[in-house]
């Protein structure tokens, strides 16, 4: 993450509130913004769902400089308690915490709905809050230094807009999401549009494409075909395996996210497309190819129920901001492979009980009912 993305409409030195920073994406953010050492504080605060982990922010606590600007919250965005006291002490919240797999939703969507709907209405409210007392002129750092009011930015996904057979999607496009993932997705998109609209707030909103890199949990595809291939077990692929995403590197969607809440329009809505569409099956194939597995281990399972067929997202809004990804597609792709063949302690850890449980759920029928796939063409 470059130092470009530093100052701009969030003061040098800021407080950040980061809930779900123990995920993904989001201690990727953590983990680069904390580098920088341009004295940004950071305060997490992740419920440590299956999906999170302290061992993601180990390179962090590792470091006493980096260490010493990071607080953990054990918590839920949904609620208000823990939400009010930290919003209260934050120049900006980021929010990335969700559940993130649109086959969980399939399973049972609850979990879904209450942090991406109660959740971000949890946060706005605090942020609705924290805004009044800033306009009244109350607002204080608890060294008595004023505050401006916070800005807030929900971390959103080209899953919103639906299937996209033809062209890319726009901002300003309708939201059509066909999964209940999709679905708390665009509610919380919705919600902070409605809190703009009411309550004048500052806020934005970035919807990023399919993300992969180190540290994502093994039930997402490019993890899972990873994971499964250096044990020589079989890869689920889906229907046809034609379905086309567009891949984005993590550090490439961490840096879109802090650009974009140093340097946003209030109430701005900004695409983070990679620029890397590819069908399914050719992604397995290179990452097969890096591993040297052969194309045997890929089984063709039944689709998922009504699962998308291409997500594409038109990025002009972002690169008029002053924003275009940095890692080579190729490059990034290998580099990942290499990271889960070199950091096997950390995804073996992740495949825990509850792994074994969520893995014989969602693929024992499909994989007994599953055929040879068709390799790419
Ligand atoms: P992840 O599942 O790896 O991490 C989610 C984190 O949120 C976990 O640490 C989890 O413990 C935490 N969390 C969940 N519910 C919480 C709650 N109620 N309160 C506090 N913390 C909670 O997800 P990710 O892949 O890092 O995705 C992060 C965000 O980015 C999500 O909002 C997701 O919708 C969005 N997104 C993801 C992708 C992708 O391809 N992974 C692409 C675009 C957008
Ligand atoms: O076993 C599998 N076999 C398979 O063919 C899995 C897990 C996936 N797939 C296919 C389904 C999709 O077409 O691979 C593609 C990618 O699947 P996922 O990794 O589950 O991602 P997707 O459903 O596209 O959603 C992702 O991108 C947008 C993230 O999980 C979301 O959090 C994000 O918002």
């Amino acid at each position: 993450m470059s130092d470009s993305s530093a100052s701009g409409r969030v003061p040098a030195g800021a407080r950040l509130l980061v809930c779900g920073g123990a995920g993904f994406i989001g201690s990727c953010y953590v983990r680069d913004v904390l580098a920088r050492r341009d004295g940004t504080r950071i305060t997490v605060l992740d419920k440590l769902t299956y999906a999170g982990n302290r061992a993601n922010l180990a390179p962090v606590e590792a470091d006493p400089e980096q260490a010493a600007r990071l607080a953990f919250v054990h918590g839920d965005i949904a609620d208000p308690d823990v939400v009010d006291m930290l919003v209260a002490e934050a120049d900006a919240v980021v929010d990335f915490a969700a559940e993130s797999h649109v086959d969980r939703s399939i399973l049972d969507a609850s979990a879904f709905l209450v942090t991406g709907v109660i959740g971000v209405r949890v946060l706005l409210e605090a942020v609705r809050r924290q805004t009044e007392i800033a306009r009244a002129g109350e607002r204080r750092a608890p060294d008595g230094t004023p505050m401006g009011a916070p800005r807030f930015l929900q971390v959103s996904t080209d899953e919103v807009y639906g299937s996209v057979e033809e062209g890319t999607s726009r901002e300003g496009d309708v939201l059509a999401p066909r999964s209940p993932y999709a679905a708390a997705k665009a509610a919380g998109d919705l919600l902070v549009g409605a809190y703009r609209a009411t309550h004048d707030l500052d806020v934005l909103v970035t919807r990023g494409a399919n993300t992969y890199g180190p540290y994502q949990h093994p039930e997402k595809l490019i993890a899972l075909v990873t994971t499964n291939a250096i044990d020589d077990a079989e890869i689920p692929l889906y229907g046809d395996g034609l379905q086309r995403r567009d891949w984005l590197h993590v550090a490439d969607h961490a840096a879109a996210i802090d650009f974009v809440l140093r340097h946003g329009e209030p109430g701005g809505v900004y695409n983070v497309p990679g620029g890397n569409e590819r069908a399914n099956r050719d992604v397995v194939a290179a990452v097969l190819a890096r591993l040297g597995k052969p194309w045997a281990l890929v089984r063709g399972v039944p689709d998922r129920p009504g699962h998308d067929r291409r997500y594409a997202m038109d990025g002009g809004r972002l690169a008029d901001l002053g924003w275009r990804p940095t890692v080579d597609p190729s490059a990034g792709l290998d580099a990942t492979v290499d990271w889960y063949r070199a950091n096997q302690g950390w995804w073996r850890a992740v495949r825990d009980a509850s792994w074994a449980d969520y893995y014989a759920r969602q693929y024992a029928d499909r994989l007994a009912a599953s055929r040879p796939a068709e390799g790419p063409g």
